[in-house]
């Protein structure tokens, strides 16, 4: 493919104010769907996707999220490279969910056109925050916090200056990595502990939620018919992924966790929150990588943190459709 043409920018239109995001992943497919959700939607200002050691290796998961930006033909979103593992605890990748690559069942694109940019993930948090004006950016994680916690640690001002945090991780009652943990949380307890205390606005998105964002197989075929090439490998990477939760999870179809966190910036009704008090359970022990969320009685206006229980699957899936043809579309356009 030639790269002269390049149109600037790929990105949608943006509507106006729309929300300036931060995206930082640890690149498995989920989180290759809520990178296009982001780059597919106009009420999403994506500034820049930050990588993560998580799903797999940082060298890993950094390829993946610029193959991915590849495939939506979007080449003006920066991405940076951040930790390569958790704070304390050794990293283990969630190879049995998203294979040896942390993208496995697809073609990927060559990220050619999709620069690595130079200078580490958590100085350029730092900086993005810095330079803009206050309470005007949303940091999203949809991997391990390790990132999050070393900004907020490095540059304390960043945590005033945030708009607020929208994280996937934790649950209420559901779990995956162990009867009470889930893989982001547990990966860095440490780092989660860091970003639960913090004085931010806080949302957690955790499995109660993101366990109903099952992709079924009528909704796989919508987005496949609709969302031509761009459908087509999201399609890809829900074969792999469908089969990887049949085979280690015992669910019959993949639970679309990552894209749930921008679907609710794009959409808030697309969840109901509760705000009440979250810690993280970072002793070794049974509930290691625990979120403890405090469902005692009436919600907590106050609280700074909230959490999410369930899904408006139509509503969501709708959002994610859209967002595949729009890229689509735009690609199209440009080829
Ligand atoms: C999903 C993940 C890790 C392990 C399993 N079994 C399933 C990844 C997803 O990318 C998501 O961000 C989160 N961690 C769900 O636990
Ligand atoms: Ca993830």
């Amino acid at each position: 493919m030639e790269t002269a043409n390049l149109s600037p920018s790929q990105k949608q239109a943006l509507e106006p104010g729309a929300e300036k995001i931060i995206l930082d992943c640890d690149t498995g497919h989920d989180d290759a769907v809520a990178i296009l959700l982001a780059v597919g939607n106009p009420k999403i200002d994506l500034l820049g996707v930050t990588t993560i050691g998580g799903n797999a290796e940082l060298e890993k998961v950094t390829y993946n999220s610029r193959a991915v930006l590849q495939e939506a033909q979007v080449f003006d979103v920066p991405v940076h490279k951040g930790c390569s593992r958790p704070l304390l605890t050794p990293l283990r990748p969630a190879a049995e969910v998203h294979g040896e690559t942390g993208l496995d069942g697809v073609e990927l694109p060559d990220p050619k056109d999709v620069p690595l940019q130079e200078g580490h993930a958590v100085n350029w948090i730092i900086d993005t925050i810095m330079n803009s004006d206050p309470k005007t950016i949303t940091l999203v994680a949809t991997g391990p916090l390790t990132n999050i916690a070393m900004a907020a640690r490095l540059e304390p001002a960043i945590v005033e200056r945030v708009k607020r945090v929208v994280l996937m991780g934790g649950g209420v009652y559901e779990a995956n990595s162990t009867p009470v943990a889930e893989f982001n949380i547990w990966t860095d307890p440490d780092a989660a502990k860091i970003v639960f205390e913090l004085p931010w606005d806080v949302t957690m998105i955790g499995l109660d939620t993101t366990h109903q964002a099952l992709c079924l197989p009528e909704i796989q075929q919508r987005i496949e018919e609709n969302g031509g090439e761009v459908g087509q490998f999201m399609s890809g990477l829900m074969d792999f992924f469908r089969l990887a939760y049949q085979e280690n999870q015992d669910f019959q179809n993949p639970p679309v966790h990552d894209p749930c966190t921008i679907a609710y910036i794009i959409d808030p009704s697309v969840v109901k929150t509760r705000r009440c008090a979250v810690d993280v359970e970072n002793q070794p022990g049974l509930t290691f990588g625990e979120t403890v969320a405090d469902m005692r009685g009436p919600a907590d206006p106050t609280s700074r943190t909230q959490v999410t229980l369930d899904l408006d699957f139509e509503k969501f899936w709708d959002i994610v459709e859209d967002a595949i043809v729009r890229i689509n579309e735009k690609k199209q356009e440009s080829a």
